[in-house]
């Protein structure tokens, strides 16, 4: 499995100027206090937690998400999994105002450890400066990734996720013999190390000197990954004597993919171990990491290429816009391991995007769109993770994964539905963003129209009513009407501009009665404008003779 390939962190392409009105602050490792660069900042509605708006964090940590006025919930999450994902506090409510940025500095714990300590020669205690440490898997054997001691021997290798590991410990000079922690020659006879999150185990090993066998034979060649022949820099190229399985020094990929190791004419066993551990370890020529004993040997002087096999597998796929098939950019896909958060992506202009590093295994998407406020769904087309379906991922073919996303249902969507609206005179404010047009329904201000939503409002006096959506922030259309159901009813009045592209019907009312007001968009015959709708209404009273029953004279 690739342990620790799987770090890097999504540009944010679609960040959005920093508000007046909304909350911002920085995301920082709990204890360490590192920004937390890459971290998904959600702030949903305590009310069934839908997303209002999002922001990723930058690399210092910073986020700045543009919300409206109102009381929120923030949850981040790491798309890379490096960091528990939850509610920031307990959780804390939020509380936006117009022209003002909330403060919020979430903390996030740790879900890696590291394994640190020191590499000193036996018997002297001297420090073995650039020390390859190299971290393997306890259960599978399979290496992990690679650092190199600093001049003082110490060496760190951090990120690792939690597990059992037993590192191996070479001095690619050659001037040392390799040891497992804490002084085994060989894997099996190793001590485990348990790397828990947050926490930091500490192995020190110290290292027989034994005498180098220097040049002049040199072996070289070049190391690039199967199936795409592409050069890998910073392999780690360890060569044993063949005799007697001894450490005769190694040598590291250039960007290239080459390395040249100088060791005495004979003949030598080659581990190939990408230090990112993203591909799997390999024994010359082509045999896994434990394939010693079927490993050819190589005789300096000597060429032995190596082609390492990728071990992680890529997400990959478009999100688009349900109904209308237009690309959605700046949305987030997140895909979930059974152990939470493994790796995320944001889409880019044309909806493309792409998850890599992620170990083999089933996974579930999310997909999330906090630019665009479409609603969160999970692979493939469900509310909830619960009842998502699970997605394959396999090394190194891509696994292809589409998401149409759609705006959430408004509830006055549908006739039936209509929300009631009372008062002589009054406003009220809603959305036509994911409406939709029923059966049968009347176009509206002469327009078809698509996202209507209806309100319902029964005439407290009898009088001129009007209604208008000017203030709207789209291209409304407006009209007003009696009856019961949709498909049959008597149209009083309808518009479609009239305060610029927003709309204003009049039409005389009986104190009494009820009417249904539809609100609508305007239709380019592609699809209907949509918006924040902003609907105000009032009666004029008819003249004092008429209200008062006197003659028409
Ligand atoms: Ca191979
Ligand atoms: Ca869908
Ligand atoms: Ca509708
Ligand atoms: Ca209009």
């Amino acid at each position: 499995m690739g342990a620790l390939g799987d770090e890097s962190v999504p540009v944010d392409l679609c960040a959005t100027t920093p508000s007046p009105t909304g909350i911002s602050g920085t995301v920082t490792e709990s204890g360490s206090g590192a920004p937390v660069s890459g971290a998904w900042a959600v702030v949903l509605r305590p009310a069934g937690f839908t997303i209002v708006g999002g922001a990723t964090a930058d690399e210092t940590g910073h986020f700045s998400a543009d919300v409206p006025p109102g009381s929120y919930y923030l949850y981040l999450v790491d798309p890379t999994g490096a960091h528990r994902d939850g509610f920031f506090g307990a959780p804390t409510t939020l509380t936006v105002t117009t022209g003002n940025t909330t403060p919020a500095n979430p903390t996030m714990a740790t879900t890696r450890g590291s394994v640190t300590g020191t590499v000193t020669e036996a018997g002297s205690g001297a420090p073995v400066g650039g020390a390859w440490v190299i971290g393997i898997n306890a259960t599978t054997g399979a290496t992990q990734r690679g650092v190199v001691a600093d001049g003082a021997g110490q060496y760190n290798i951090g990120g690792l996720r939690v597990g059992s590991y037993r590192p191996v410990f070479v001095d690619p000079t050659g001037a040392h013999a390799s040891r497992y922690f804490p002084n085994s020659v060989d894997f099996l006879g190793a001590t485990s190390l348990a790397v828990t999150a947050g926490g930091s185990t500490a192995a020190n090993v110290a290292l027989p000197a034994q005498s180098t066998t220097p040049g002049p034979a040199s072996l070289s060649g070049t190391v690039r990954e199967a199936g795409t022949n592409t050069a890998l820099g910073g392999v780690f190229v360890v060569a044993l004597r063949a005799s007697d399985f001894r450490n005769a020094g190694g040598a590291v990929t250039n960007g290239s993919g080459q390395y040249t190791l100088d060791v005495a004419a004979g003949d030598y066993k080659l581990a190939f171990i990408d230090s990112t551990g993203l591909h799997n370890m390999e024994w010359h020529d082509n045999q896994p990491n434990t394939g010693l004993g079927s490993a050819l040997s190589v005789v300096a002087p000597g060429v032995a290429n190596a082609e390492l096999d990728g071990n992680t597998g890529t997400m990959t796929g478009t999100v688009t816009d349900d109904p209308t098939g237009d690309r959605v950019g700046c949305a987030w896909v997140l895909a979930i391991g059974p152990s939470g958060p493994a790796g995320g992506a944001i889409t880019a202009p044309d909806g493309s995007y792409t998850i890599s590093g992620l170990a083999p295994g089933t996974y579930r998407a999310a997909f999330l769109d906090p630019v665009g406020g479409r609603a969160l769904e999970f692979w493939n087309d469900h509310p909830d993770v619960s009842t998502s379906d699970l997605i394959t991922v396999a090394a190194p073919n891509p696994t292809t994964i589409d998401a149409a996303l759609r705006f959430p249902t408004p509830a006055n969507d549908s006739f039936a539905n209509a929300q009631t609206v009372i008062g002589v005179t009054g406003t009220t404010t809603g959305t036509n963003t994911g409406a939709s047009k029923e059966s049968g329904e009347p176009n509206h201000g002469g327009n078809t129209g698509g996202r209507s939503i209806w309100y319902g409002w029964t005439a407290p006096s009898t009088g001129t009513a009007t209604f208008q959506t000017c203030g709207s922030d789209y291209d409304t259309t407006l009209a007003a009407y009696t009856g019961a159901v949709v498909n049959s009813l008597t149209s009083l009045a309808s518009n479609d501009d009239h305060c610029g592209l927003q709309s204003r019907i009049e039409f005389p009312v009986t104190s009494g009665t009820t009417y249904r007001i539809a609100v609508d968009g305007y239709s380019d015959g592609y699809s209907a404008d949509y918006g924040d709708v902003a609907l105000s209404w009032s009666i004029t009273a008819p003249p004092p003779l008429q209200a008062t029953g006197g003659d028409q004279a």
